[in-house]
């Protein structure tokens, strides 16, 4: 190396140090020998499938970091809770489409797709359907009316919908805190038909079925497949299964791989629906959240998305992280304030999550 070609390494060095991550130098030296800055492609640049992000329209509306967070990472989003039975459906003949229309407008706006999340969820029947006490066949025919209306409503626009999420418990019984399971005699049949009915009102939109720990829990895993086997067998169509991912740092990798290569085997789309990784795993309230965490969840992130690109071509659908950075995410109200779990800091700047996350894409 010349004289002149090591003062002006120095200076770009240097240069490049006072750079933002957002910003891409390339320098050459006089004499043409490139240098080879970090030059990084965003997380959707270099997937070559939607990378989602979960969303609410309040943080979208109020900050732009957030906004611009979003259309430059992600080329999918979710809405986190507006677009559920709950939000939308306010009474028996009133729908509230403020929230559900500003999102489909904003992904339609900035050119990525929406994943519809999600049409029955036995957690978010409104109060009033469920103080209407509807005996079965009422229950359904008001439930038809509900998805033929929003599916509708968004057809070609929404590209895939969780029409049902969580149906089992932990050990893959049926959940015995839904309605579902109080009203139906046959459960199963009753979500085969909410699949019907959807595809009825957007023969196009992919049809997922999402619950979370599917490829740490056997037995869950053993009753969504037996469910998928009688879907195809009733010709009710599904397209999908999502699995959650809220997972943590120390979730037996070994575990998650055997139980992500049998979800795999049903040949269906595979959907990282709501990846996050916990961090303060024992929730303390002195945890302080190093480098060398960072460095763990880093990892934790990296197995995940090679392990999803191991799947065939044809089944990947998406990886959507449940929220966009560590300020607004769900876990600080619902496991504990000291938590980090996603991919931007507080300030929207890159964590080692998201570089591991990107490490692991091919
Ligand atoms: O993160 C969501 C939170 O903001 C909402 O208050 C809550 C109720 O609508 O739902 C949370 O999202 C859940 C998702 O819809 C289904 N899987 C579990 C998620 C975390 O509870």
């Amino acid at each position: 190396m010349t004289t002149k070609q090591i003062i002006f390494g120095v200076l770009s060095a240097f240069v490049f140090a006072s750079c933002s991550n957002d910003e891409k130098v390339v320098f050459i030296y006089a004499d043409e020998t490139p240098v080879n800055p970090p030059v990084q492609a965003t997380l959707k640049e270099k997937a070559k499938f939607k990378i989602g992000a979960a969303v609410k329209m309040k943080d979208l509306q109020g900050e732009v970091n957030y906004k611009n967070a979003v259309v430059k990472h992600y080329s999918q989003i979710t809405a986190e809770y507006e677009m559920k039975m709950a939000s939308i459906w306010t009474s028996s003949t009133v729908y509230n489409w403020t929230a559900a229309d500003y999102l489909v407008n904003f992904a339609k706006d900035n050119n990525m797709e929406i994943h519809g999340h999600t049409l029955i969820w036995y957690d978010s029947f409104p109060d009033w359907f469920k103080n209407a006490k509807y005996d079965s066949i009422a229950f359904e025919a008001k439930v038809k009316i509900y998805i033929t209306d929003v599916v509708g409503r968004y057809k070609g626009k929404v590209k895939s919908w969780d029409v049902a999420n969580e149906v089992f418990a932990d050990g893959g019984a049926l959940r015995e805190e839904s309605v579902i399971k109080t009203v139906f005699k046959d459960p199963i049949g009753f979500y085969g038909r909410c699949f019907q009915y959807a595809r009825a009102a957007d023969p196009d939109a992919k049809l997922f079925y999402n619950d979370y720990s599917v490829v740490l829990d056997a037995g869950k895993r053993t009753a969504i497949k037996k469910m998928v086997t009688r879907f195809k067998a009733k010709g009710y169509p599904i397209d999908g299964l999502g699995d959650q991912f809220h997972y943590a740092n120390d979730t037996n990798k070994q575990t998650m791989k055997t139980g992500f290569t049998d979800l795999a085997s049903t040949g269906l789309l595979i959907h990282i629906s709501e990846l996050d990784i916990k961090v303060n795993t024992g929730k303390s309230d002195s945890y302080v959240f190093t480098d060398a965490e960072a460095q763990k969840q880093s990892e934790t992130y990296q197995y995940i998305t090679s392990m999803y690109e191991e799947l065939p071509q044809n089944q990947k659908f998406a990886i959507t992280t449940w929220g966009v950075t560590d300020k607004y995410t769900w876990l600080t109200a619902f496991w504990h304030p000291k938590e980090y779990p996603l991919l931007l800091d507080n300030d929207y700047n890159k964590k080692p999550a998201y570089q591991g996350f990107l490490a692991g894409l091919k």
